[in-house]
């Protein structure tokens, strides 16, 4: 049996739920108790404070775990990173009042700067030889400089709009972050084997989320073009059309290239341009 930790409410629960349904796995009672056993895979889900997830994966109390990577270099656990799961994207920034001068890391000298990651931006002011005093709060960062409790802040951004309200601007990315899954250092075998199965699942789901599945038609004079934009997983499946001359052509895009693939295949004469999601993808 291997014990993943997942947060119990918050940004990362619906997305960590979502990945384990995807990968196939049943959960009893999904519906935040402690903890909860999935009925068709050897795992248990122990629902927690995303902040003590690093520590209960270290303790060994569970042995696998999803949180923010900003959440894991804060904590500075001796974890592994398996794998980074594409969700709860977002950045850890300084930002500053709109009308403060700032033009380089220089000008956060002599600064009080407000976060809830004092470890990551202790490590930023270092590197950048900067002499700023760090203030840690729990929450509500931004609101810091309006009540003159600090001249900057260093919280997490995504959309850019609590800065804007705050009247703050963002001067220094200091981390971009993304969900993981973390893991204890010393697994038994029998728990490695479960995260490999577990790993091989989630690589799945999340391949098939990054490609797309097309089909089209072509005059075959264009077929060498097309399947050299369509190299596909091993190569394009090439299917003759009753109508002569012709061929259907399948194969699987990347989601980032699509849309110039799908100008250049016009550009080739393609016609019937159908475009699907795949489910999953190994
Ligand atoms: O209760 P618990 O301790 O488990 O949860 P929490 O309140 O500490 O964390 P939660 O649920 O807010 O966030 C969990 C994780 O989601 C974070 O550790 C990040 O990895 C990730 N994440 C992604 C975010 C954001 N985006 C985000 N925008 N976490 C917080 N925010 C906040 C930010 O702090 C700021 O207040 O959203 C505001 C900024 O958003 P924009 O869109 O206005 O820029
Ligand atoms: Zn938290």
């Amino acid at each position: 049996m291997l014990k993943i930790a997942i947060q119990k409410s918050g940004r990362l629960y619906e997305d960590s739920i979502k990945l384990l349904k995807e990968c196939g796995i049943d959960l009893n009672n999904g519906n935040k108790q402690l903890k909860t056993t999935a009925s068709n895979f050897p795992i248990e889900v122990y629902f927690l404070r995303d902040d003590d997830i690093p520590q209960y994966v270290y303790d060994g109390v569970a042995d696998i775990g999803i949180v923010g990577e900003n959440v894991l270099l804060e904590k500075q656990k001796d974890i592994n990173l398996v794998f980074r799961l594409g969700f709860s994207k977002c950045r850890l920034s300084i930002a500053v009042p709109k009308s403060a001068f700032y033009k380089s890391s220089v000008d956060l000298n002599g600064l009080k700067i407000a976060t809830s990651y004092p470890v990551i931006l202790q490590d930023f002011l270092n590197k950048n030889s900067c002499n700023a005093e760090i203030h840690e709060i729990s929450g509500s960062v931004e609101i810091a400089p309006g009540i003159g409790l600090a001249e900057a802040i260093c919280d997490l951004v995504s959309s850019g709009s609590t800065l804007f309200t705050n009247g703050l601007k963002e001067v220094e990315t200091i981390l971009q972050s993304e969900a993981v899954l973390t893991s204890n250092k010393n697994l038994s075998e029998e728990k490695q084997q479960i995260l490999e199965k577990l790993l091989l699942r989630i690589k799945a789901v999340k391949n098939a989320k990054n490609n797309k599945y097309i089909l089209l038609n072509a005059p075959n004079h264009q077929l060498k073009n097309i399947a050299a934009l369509l190299p596909g997983m091993k190569s394009p499946t090439i299917v003759p059309l009753a109508e002569e001359g012709w061929s259907s052509v399948q194969s699987v895009v990347k989601e980032n290239d699509f849309w110039e693939v799908i100008e250049k295949l016009k550009s080739f004469e393609a016609e019937g341009i159908i475009v699907l999601p795949i489910e999953k993808m190994l």
